[in-house]
């Protein structure tokens, strides 16, 4: 495996980013940087959707133009995911001039071959969804399920896409590929909603919708907020078939997104690819929504968490633990809720009580008894190598399923049987009994496993496990594969002053204080 092409969904840029939307950059993020450790070119794609009468009409409720709303909220996306640090290869502008002309040449060349036509249409379109609503998907009071508003009647001559054309391939691509939805259980919503799947209005009226690429040669339609979202997965690439980065790193490995947004990716993506003649992506990873203390989040209620106000708030000079937490909130593809009081608890009792102490104790037990250094006689059988190794297995099997939390909790379970080793085995009561080489061979045996957990906690932790690595003297750019649980080395290791705990618990009375709600 050489080269993995990643993607998220782009974010609208109405507002200011918020937890849901962090949530997802943390899950690709931890994805793209564990790919990291298992092959040479990870690309890793995200950005800002900024087209659409969304945008459009909160622009004009604050009394600036849609440019100016989207320079401002795409630079807040930029600055929050830089806070989290994630690290991705581009960040990509549907406003961008060479996205544009791409999507441009996209809906012409589908216009072109037929896949497009026109046609008069009467529908009942939601803004918040950016998409037409079936009658039979609103609730009694016929409001949308999703965002509980009104839908607007709107009769509009538009551009349809052929979808009904690709409904056979499609459900015959899910079926014979049961690992392109993931979380499997996904898939069948999907062959549902394709059962009485129509063909769709790809344009709006410039009439009513101004803020949209224009279609070529027709002044009156802008091109649906949709193709031009979708389409931000080759346009990155600089599509077409000819640009290198495009014939290197399509098809993509995964596009991740939520759970509200599936049938988007499963049904009118592959059919637009379809149509361009283009492979399909491997897998589509649809995530959980995150709840603020168990209720969904909304503006209405006042309980929309920014994420870099949780950073400030419990005074975090890394990311680290809330990515942690974020990364292992729920199992794949459920939906996870962040609460104040459980962030807290969480990392305190697993990075801080059995990760960081774990490794402070034992660095510092070396420099109590062995003034720091890894004698000879100290590389001895390591029982819990195998158990290491055997982790780095179950970690990279959690993660070709997108597994993030199931594999985070088999990490937090090799450190706690590493404790359990060190409080079996007392290195201090071996030292009382003056059995030095056995206690350094445990020390020893100890800080080998430590590499092997410092490597598999980086994609969530990067700073801690730089952190560790440093004061075990290991190579983190160690590709998973080649770890082998017998890194450390003969000679000094570390002197008392660098010993430096990896993360403090977070502070209780800072903590009460609590995120602020913005
Ligand atoms: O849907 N918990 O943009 P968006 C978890 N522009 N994830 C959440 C969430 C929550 N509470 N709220 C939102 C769009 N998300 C389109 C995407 S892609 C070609 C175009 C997720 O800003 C949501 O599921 O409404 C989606 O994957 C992403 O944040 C962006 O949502």
């Amino acid at each position: 495996m050489n080269r993995y092409y990643i993607t998220t969904a782009i974010d609208y840029v109405n507002g200011a980013p918020h937890i849901g939307h962090a949530y997802e950059k943390i899950l690709t993020d931890v994805i793209a940087r564990h790919y990291s450790q298992r092959c040479d070119d990870v690309y890793f794609l995200t950005g800002t959707d900024e087209h659409g009468i969304k945008i459009q009409k909160t622009a004009a409720s604050q009394g600036i133009t849609p440019k100016e709303l989207c320079d401002m909220n795409a630079q807040k996306f930029k600055d929050a995911w830089k806070a989290l640090d994630i690290d991705y290869t581009k960040f990509i502008r549907t406003t961008d001039d060479y996205h544009e002309v791409a999507v441009q040449h996209i809906f012409d060349k589908l216009l072109k071959q037929g896949d497009i036509y026109k046609h008069s249409y009467e529908g009942l379109y939601c803004s918040g969804c950016e998409c037409f609503l079936n009658p039979k998907d609103l609730t009694e009071d016929g409001l949308c399920p999703d965002h509980l508003k009104k839908p607007e009647v709107v009769k509009e001559e538009n551009y349809f896409f052929k979808l009904s054309k690709y409904k056979d391939a499609i459900i015959k691509h899910i079926k014979d590929h049961p690992d392109f939805i993931l979380p499997e259980f996904r898939a069948n919503e999907v062959l549902n909603q394709l059962e009485d799947i129509q063909d769709i209005s790809v344009s709006r009226a410039k009439s009513n919708v101004q803020w949209g690429i224009d279609v070529l040669g027709d002044d009156e339609q802008s091109i649906y907020v949709w193709i031009d979202a979708l389409s931000n997965y080759i346009t990155a690439l600089g599509y077409d078939e000819n640009s290198d980065d495009f014939k290197k790193y399509w098809p993509c490995d995964v596009h991740v997104i939520g759970k509200d947004i599936l049938k988007f990716h499963s049904i009118y993506w592959p059919a637009f690819l379809m149509a361009l003649d283009l492979p399909l992506p491997k897998h589509i990873f649809a995530h959980g929504w995150i709840t603020i203390d168990e209720t969904k989040m909304s503006k209405s209620l006042g309980n929309v968490v920014s994420p870099t106000s949780v950073l400030e708030n419990f005074n975090m000079e890394y990311p680290d633990a809330f990515r942690y937490y974020m990364a292992t909130s729920a199992p794949c593809g459920r939906d996870g809720n962040y609460s104040d009081d459980d962030f807290k608890e969480k990392v305190n009792a697993h990075l801080a009580n059995s990760m960081g102490n774990l490794l402070n104790r034992t660095l510092s037990m070396l420099v109590k008894y062995f003034d720091g250094e890894v004698k000879a006689e100290f590389k001895a059988e390591n029982l819990l190598a195998k158990k290491a190794l055997g982790t780095v297995q179950i970690v990279k099997n959690h993660f070709d399923n997108f597994e993030l939390a199931e594999a985070g909790l088999e990490i937090i379970s090799l450190v706690d049987a590493t404790n359990k080793y060190v409080q079996d085995n007392a290195p201090w009561t071996l030292a009382k009994e003056e059995k030095m080489v056995e206690c350094g061979q445990v020390l020893t045996n100890v800080l080998d496993v430590m590499c092997v957990i410092a490597s598999l906690i980086y994609p969530y932790c990067p700073n801690i496990a730089k952190d560790m690595a440093r004061q075990l003297s290991f190579d983190l750019s160690t590709k998973l594969d080649d770890l082998t649980a017998d890194s450390i080395k003969v000679g000094k290791l570390i002197s008392k002053e660098d010993i430096k705990p990896v993360f403090l618990r977070l502070d209780s009375e800072l903590a009460d204080k609590g995120s602020k709600k913005s």
